[in-house]
């Protein structure tokens, strides 16, 4: 059985398991929607971050925020997005974690969230810890468990 109390969370730091962000899709402050979009449209993604020009972490970009651009009164107008930037409709009211923090930390949040971003004390963008990537060291726990 899966005993999850010996893969103690409190003792592993984000900054291990965190997707580095240079491997992170992510848009400017400045981007246009639809350049936005697009990013989100080719990589697959619902969400990405956003960074300012230093790197700096400032919000996030989801796909359905843009949808909602583009509706007009009875039709999606991709029109609609025009001269509009990604500063103007991100989620800035989003909650990060620290290099130091721990997975302990990170599952509370990952319970309502997909992914949370990983800054430094600068707000630089470190990388993002996914919900994939956490329950991938419990079920690596889980099979260590089996063959021990
Ligand atoms: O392109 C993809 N490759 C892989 N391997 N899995 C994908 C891909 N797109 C989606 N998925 C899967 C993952 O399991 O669907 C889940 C939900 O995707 P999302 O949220 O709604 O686009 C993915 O779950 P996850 O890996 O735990 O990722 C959670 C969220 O983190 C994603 C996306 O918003 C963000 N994300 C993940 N990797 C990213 C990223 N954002 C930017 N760059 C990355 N490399």
């Amino acid at each position: 059985m899966l005993n999850v109390t010996d893969f103690d969370l409190s003792q592993k730091l984000v900054s291990e398991y965190m997707i580095p962000s240079d491997k992170v899709a992510h848009v400017q402050l400045n981007n246009p929607l639809d350049h936005a979009l697009l990013v989100l449209t080719k990589t697959g993604y619902n969400a990405v971050p956003v960074l300012d020009f230093k790197s700096r972490f400032k919000g996030l970009i989801s796909k359905s925020t843009i949808i909602e651009e583009m509706i007009g009164l009875d039709e999606i107008n991709v029109g609609l997005l025009e001269g509009k930037i990604v500063e103007s409709v991100m989620d800035d009211e989003v909650k990060t974690l620290q290099l130091d923090d721990t997975l302990e930390k990170a599952l509370h949040l990952l319970i309502d969230y997909n992914f949370i971003c990983v800054v430094d004390r600068s707000n630089m963008m470190e990388g993002i810890l996914t919900r994939r990537q956490l329950l991938k060291q419990i079920r690596n726990q889980f099979y260590r468990q089996k063959t021990t």
